[in-house]
């Protein structure tokens, strides 16, 4: 049975988000709002094709992919870079390379029990234990 990462979720934590959006070249004031988000993701995944909306009372991002299948990404309302990103399946948990001009940037989703986690990269910077989020049942 394939891992299904379905659902609504909601963050609990976000250590080093802070070195991850200074890597990001995110200003002071922007990062000030952000670390205090607690932003909410739906996720919603038909095998391969993934829906992945991340809402909070500041931004909005939305990104659709099929694993396997490169595409452009425009991070619009974060930092705005384009990058070509491709997502593939390592065992259970889902990588994105992001290629442009930050180096190693990137980011896994996997599961662990009932919580989602997200390790956000980008050059020497990254969310050691993962984001947590938590779900919530639908
Ligand atoms: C940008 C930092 C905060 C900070 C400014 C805006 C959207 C995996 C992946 C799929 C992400 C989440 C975005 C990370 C923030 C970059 C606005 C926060 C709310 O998720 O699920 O998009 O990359």
């Amino acid at each position: 049975m394939p891992v299904d990462f379905s659902g609504t979720w909601n963050l609990v934590s976000n250590d080093n988000f802070e070195g991850y959006m200074v890597a990001l070249g995110i200003d002071f004031a922007t990062r000030k709002i952000a670390k205090m988000l607690k932003p909410q993701k739906v996720i919603k995944q038909d095998g391969d094709s993934f829906y992945i909306h991340t809402t909070s009372t500041f931004r909005d991002y939305l990104l659709e992919f099929k694993v396997g299948e490169e595409f452009e990404e425009d991070n619009k309302g974060l930092d705005n870079r384009k990058c070509k990103s491709l997502v593939t399946w390592e065992n259970d948990k889902l990588v994105c390379v992001q290629t442009g001009e930050k180096k190693n940037r990137g980011w896994t989703h996997w599961l662990e029990g009932d919580d989602l986690h997200l390790e956000l990269r980008c050059e020497n910077q990254r969310l050691p234990s993962g984001t947590e989020w938590f779900h919530l049942l639908e």
